[in-house]
């Protein structure tokens, strides 16, 4: 069955692999499924045909068959579930990688874009130069605790899994900062995630969207 995602038809970022989408592409090159990219505009991810696949009227959306999914958890999840490649056979193991799964999106990634949220949209508020520190610092704390969790090893429980590609997809966004080079174990960690071929091939994928090169792999 034919998988078809929504991406950003022009990304803020100039498709760098910022963008939402990119983590499910990432999923799907991983596990080695095709898919197809409907692209859509700012406008037209306020429509109602679009809202009636993603109630909060955004990107990216997963349809197979029957079915459509919109969040990223849950797609990169279901993609994990049905295909070999991104999740441990052993029960343990797995319930491990999804653990890493849900603490990448609930737990590192709200300092991350909340300290995304002070810089660009609140940096001109006179209460934002007292307010900074303490948003920065929250993110160090995240930082600096997943940091010691991951030590010198190479990904989060063993084998590249699940967690890994949501963990290093949502510490990406946090390279703009500057506060991730503060944690030279996690920096080189996203840096492994990034030269994984699957990254690669998602991320030349979206940029050549923005570009309007074709992808090179
Ligand atoms: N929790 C949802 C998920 O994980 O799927 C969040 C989805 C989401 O935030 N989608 C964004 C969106 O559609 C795109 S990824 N925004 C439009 C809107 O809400 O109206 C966020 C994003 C966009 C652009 C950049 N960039 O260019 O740097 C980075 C991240």
């Amino acid at each position: 069955m034919t998988i078809t995602i929504t991406a950003f038809e022009r990304s803020p970022d100039g498709g760098k692999g910022l963008a939402r989408d990119t983590r499910v592409r990432w999923a799907l090159e991983e596990v080695g499924q095709a898919y197809e990219v409907r692209l859509v505009s700012f406008k037209e991810m306020k429509e109602l045909a679009h809202l009636a696949l993603h109630p909060f009227g955004q990107i990216p959306t997963y349809q197979e068959g029957d079915l459509a999914l919109f969040e990223t958890g849950a797609i990169v999840f279901h993609i994990a579930q049905r295909h070999a490649g991104l999740l441990p056979d052993d029960a343990n193991a797995r319930a491990r990688a999804i653990t890493w799964m849900f603490a990448a999106l609930s737990t590192v990634e709200p300092p991350i874009l909340e300290l995304g949220t002070a810089r660009l949209l609140e940096g001109d508020k006179a209460w934002s130069a007292q307010r900074m520190p303490l948003v920065e610092n929250r993110l160090r704390d995240r930082l600096g605790q997943l940091s010691r969790r991951l030590g010198d090893a190479d990904w989060l429980d063993g084998a590249f899994s699940a967690g890994d590609l949501m963990m290093v997809s949502v510490l990406l966004r946090s390279r703009g900062s500057g506060l991730l080079d503060e944690y030279p174990n996690l920096s080189a960690y996203v840096n492994r995630g990034e030269a994984r071929a699957a990254y690669q091939r998602a991320y030349d994928a979206q940029l050549a969207i923005n570009t309007g090169k074709r992808p090179t792999g």
